[in-house]
């Protein structure tokens, strides 16, 4: 599959060590085993001293008489449709969770604080550990695009589909409720939540209840897991998903604290994806126990036939084809990359650059706030003979150039940077990969430079050129519009933590444009260029991890 690919970038996507394990922490476990065997339990003590209570499935009093049997046509074809999108999306957010394979319920993702991660590898302690080292590599047939540190495909794929996802389920909930098939969805009385957990103790204890036809009743808790499918976990995986853009998290901070922090949002995002597979584990299971003919027959043709066997052809054929819609996504990322790119930038770069690319980040943590741990990322620039040499002088000798499109083109030492002007803010890192970091970042405000240098009125970009090279060689380097620049809290930055920047974290000088991703955040910076558009640099796409990795492109302008 990735045999045309370079050496470097095989080395990369394949590496020797493609371990992948599950290391939970004991009070995970503990709570997780609560939540499975307190039900479980009660469940078997009610049967075994009281008895198995009556079987709700024969009354089926919270289905009113009103509801029309079967699935009409609309419900049939979102069923399916939701199918193929549903495996899109776990399987390109399986390719993420890998990116940075470790979760947390903490902002700052030290080192051991995760409640699970899926590598191996204990962070060391004695060197540098960047996250891009960290990243696992993850089969293909499980993961979009699989393979290793391909998360920037990944992402085309998850937002790709996303919209998509939303917009089936808004025209499903829409006939659902212009159609009086809602009343077979949408438990009318509290009766269903004793009669859902009496069906309960009789799975549970293997007393199976009787099977009410699925064309015309569900029991109540098939009725009830349905609902909470569609109107629970559907809706938390959106607002958990917004929680991690850092667009929105440093524009309204509250926001991911509804779900506790921005970690936690993560967290709750990969166990939305949990119970959507035990749900659909339990649901295929249920399928073929009760009638498999007949059930396909009720969701693929529409029609209760107990002797056809048409339904379930199609329905085979139909997961055959989600199969194949797979491989050919698996295919296309690794041969045709770019065009997916672009499609993704065209749907969603436009849409965002409208609307939460417009939010100004804004000031609102405070000094407690501050991450003990703030994860490192990117190469060292060693081999730069220039940037050895000034960093052996602590960087006295540095002089930022500023070029391009500008009336006052400048060389600037760190002195002289100083006096311009200097702002502080404390802000949450997001990098692409998942973790995040809240830091104090000391600078110069971009907007003050941009005052002093006078870009001409044609110019849209900047760009940022780094000391340091990217993952598969060649100068680092990103661009950001103008306008994202003269935002607020967007710094070029000489301290971090109050302290002098380290050279782990981008001496002498660092990018900081808070409502941006981290790979944009140039570290290491050599010098800054004023352009007209960023198809001008680099491979034209606007950015080295743009270029060579398929990161979210900025949309065109
Ligand atoms: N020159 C250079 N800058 C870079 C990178 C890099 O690889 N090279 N990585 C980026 C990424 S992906 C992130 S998340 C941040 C990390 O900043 P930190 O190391 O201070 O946490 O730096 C960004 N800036
Ligand atoms: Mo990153």
């Amino acid at each position: 599959m990735i045999g045309h690919l370079s050496k470097a970038e095989q080395a990369v996507l394949y590496p020797k060590d493609r371990r992948l394990t599950m290391v939970i922490k004991p009070y995970m476990w503990i709570i997780f085993g609560a939540i499975i065997l307190i039900p479980l339990g009660a469940a078997w003590i009610q049967y075994l001293f009281f008895g198995l209570p009556p079987d709700p499935s024969a009354v089926l009093v919270h289905l009113p008489s009103e509801a029309t049997p079967g699935f009409p046509a609309w419900a049939r074809l979102s069923h399916w449709v939701n199918f193929l999108f549903l495996s899109l999306i776990i399987r390109s957010g399986l390719s993420i969770l890998v990116d940075h394979p470790r979760l947390y319920f903490n902002n700052g993702c030290s080192p051991e604080s995760e409640w699970v991660r899926f590598t191996p590898i204990k962070v060391p302690k004695d060197k540098m550990w960047t996250a891009k080292e960290d990243a696992r590599y993850i089969s293909p047939i499980l993961g979009l695009p699989g393979y290793r540190h391909s998360v920037g495909l990944a992402r085309v794929w998850h937002f790709l589909t996303v919209p998509f996802f939303i917009i089936n389920g808004i025209i499903f909930i829409f006939f659902l409720f212009f159609t009086n098939h809602w009343l077979r969805l949408v438990p009318t009385s509290w009766q269903v939540l004793p009669d859902a957990w009496n069906v309960f103790v009789h799975y549970a204890t293997f007393n199976f209840p009787v099977e009410p036809n699925g064309f015309y009743h569900y029991n109540a808790l098939q009725q009830l897991s349905y609902f909470a499918v569609v109107f629970i976990l559907a809706p938390l995986a959106m607002l958990t998903g917004m929680a991690m853009s850092p667009a929105i998290a440093n524009r309204f901070p509250w926001y991911p604290k509804l779900f506790g922090n921005r970690q936690s949002a993560r967290s709750g995002h990969f166990m939305v994806m949990v119970c959507y597979l035990v749900f659909i584990l339990i649901h295929v299971s249920l399928v073929v126990a009760t009638g498999l003919s007949r059930n396909m027959n009720h969701i693929v043709m529409g029609t209760d036939s107990t002797t056809s066997h048409l339904g379930l052809y199609i329905g085979i054929g139909i997961v055959l084809f989600v199969v194949l819609c797979c491989f050919i996504a698996l295919w296309l990322s690794w041969h045709h990359p770019r065009p997916l790119q672009k499609l993704q930038a065209d749907i969603n770069g436009n849409l965002w650059r409208r609307s939460i690319n417009t939010f100004k980040p804004a000031r609102y943590y405070t000094k407690k706030d501050i991450s003990p741990y703030f994860w490192p990322n990117g190469k060292i620039p060693e081999d730069s003979e220039r940037w050895l040499a000034l960093a052996k002088n602590d960087f006295k000798d540095y002089k930022l150039k500023i070029t391009g499109l500008v009336e006052n083109p400048m060389e600037l030492s760190m002195d002289e940077l100083k006096k311009i002007a200097k702002d502080q803010n404390i802000t949450m890192h997001h990098c692409i990969q998942g973790w995040s970091g809240i830091a104090e970042w000391g600078g110069l405000p971009m907007s003050k430079l941009i005052e002093l240098v006078k870009p001409h009125a044609n110019v849209t970009t900047v760009a940022f050129y780094s000391f340091g090279s990217g993952l598969y060689g060649g100068v680092y380097y990103d661009t950001h519009t103008l306008d994202n620049c003269k935002k607020p809290l967007s710094l070029l930055a000489w301290e971090m933590n109050y302290k002098p920047l380290t050279i782990e974290h981008g001496a002498p000088l660092r990018l900081r444009i808070e409502n941006q991703l981290g790979y944009k955040m140039v570290k290491w910076i050599d010098y800054i260029e004023f352009i007209e558009s960023h198809k001008d640099v680099g491979k034209g796409f606007g950015g080295k991890n743009e270029d060579d990795e398929y990161f979210d492109l900025l949309a065109d302008t």
